[in-house]
């Protein structure tokens, strides 16, 4: 580490912006997951982990709102075998449940159950793993940030940091509400990620940013759930289209959450210029600058961010931007959390 040049070239040595430090060393601990069981439109994000890290490698250290950013303790821990194992035999299972749904067959079909009843005890493997894995790290005082994946993986991690700080937030930035409950009979789908935090944490509020395709359901549970507060991306891009500063906007958004808050944030959150090749993709969305802000407004807030998650990066097989952008959302999320707990 004592030779470690922050001005470098970034060496490919496996670890998150080819930083110098150990798992012991490390203040935050990147998790990868790679894990696309339930994806309804179309897989990849299993493959996300691992191209965000080698995309991380190109990536300046400088950061405009953290000095010495490359003091930042970050590392990123070795792809799972028994994750991508199980995703990969599960995966199959799935595709044949879409399918037969999608030929008529009912969710009580005998081979449908069967199959059903495999994924979901697969699924809920996968959260005792994510759970198992954070809760060790957390315990040891470190911060935790999960690599998906799908936005199926982080309730384990939200489970963990949910028992060492009660009545925590979540700033969940994503085109989608996440508030089914199960979608295609998968009980922990990526559809159903809020869904499964607000029935199984201690979760006080759940902030939700940039959403735009959802269905009826997740709207009035949204609108009845006290607990709930929706931003969709025409609220927030009609008040700046009318001439309101998207600070205020920020800094509202931000008034509504605790004092300790988790980030999770599904990139097609984003505008999908920036996630061309995620699992479901809508057009509008937030951009890059907008969502440096608002974290840049939350990390200098007084409040402490706790712990994070980034979700359907899927790279391309021809080009790596969506990686690219992955790897730079990871770290202004390292980063800023970093601020936040200084
Ligand atoms: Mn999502």
């Amino acid at each position: 580490m004592s030779s470690f040049d922050p001005n470098a070239i970034g060496i490919p040595n496996g670890n998150f912006l080819g930083l110098p430090y150990t798992q012991e060393e490390a203040d935050i601990i990147i998790l990868p997951v790679p894990w696309d069981v339930t994806t309804s439109y179309r897989s990849g994000t299993h493959r996300g982990p691992e191209a965000v890290i080698k995309a991380s490698t190109q990536v300046d250290l400088f950061d405009f709102f953290l000095e010495q950013a490359w003091e930042n303790r970050i590392t990123a821990l070795p792809l799972p075998d028994e994750i991508l194992q199980l995703n990969q035999q599960l995966r199959p299972l799935a595709q044949q449940v879409i399918h037969l749904l999608e030929t008529g067959s009912s969710s009580v079909d005998p081979q449908m159950m069967t199959l059903l009843e495999e994924i979901n005890q697969g699924c809920e493997k996968m959260n005792q793993w994510v759970y198992q894995s954070t809760h060790y790290w957390i315990s040891k005082g470190k911060t935790v940030g999960l690599l998906g994946g799908d936005h199926s993986i982080p309730l384990g991690l939200i489970q963990a940091v949910s028992e060492k700080f009660s009545g925590f937030g979540i700033l969940h930035i994503d085109a989608h509400a996440d508030l089914r409950k199960a979608y295609e009979g998968f009980t922990f789908s990526h559809a159903s990620i809020m869904y499964n935090v607000l029935e199984h944490t201690s979760i006080e509020k759940l902030i939700q940013v940039g959403i735009r395709d959802v269905c009826e359901e997740e709207m009035i549970r949204g609108h009845h759930d006290k607990r709930i507060r929706q931003y969709d991306d025409y609220l927030l891009a009609f008040e700046t289209l009318n001439g309101k500063p998207f600070s205020e906007t920020c800094e509202e958004i931000v008034g509504h959450l605790p004092s300790k808050v988790y980030i999770s944030f599904d990139i097609d959150g984003l505008n999908p210029e920036l996630c061309p090749h995620t699992g479901t993709p809508v057009p509008g969305g937030l951009s890059f600058e907008q969502v440096v802000l608002l974290l840049h407004i939350l990390a200098t807030s007084g409040r402490q961010i706790i712990g994070f998650d980034l979700v359907e990066v899927a790279p391309g097989l021809e080009d790596e931007w969506d990686a690219n952008v992955g790897a730079r959302i990871l770290q202004k999320l390292c980063n800023f959390t970093r601020l936040s707990q200084i």
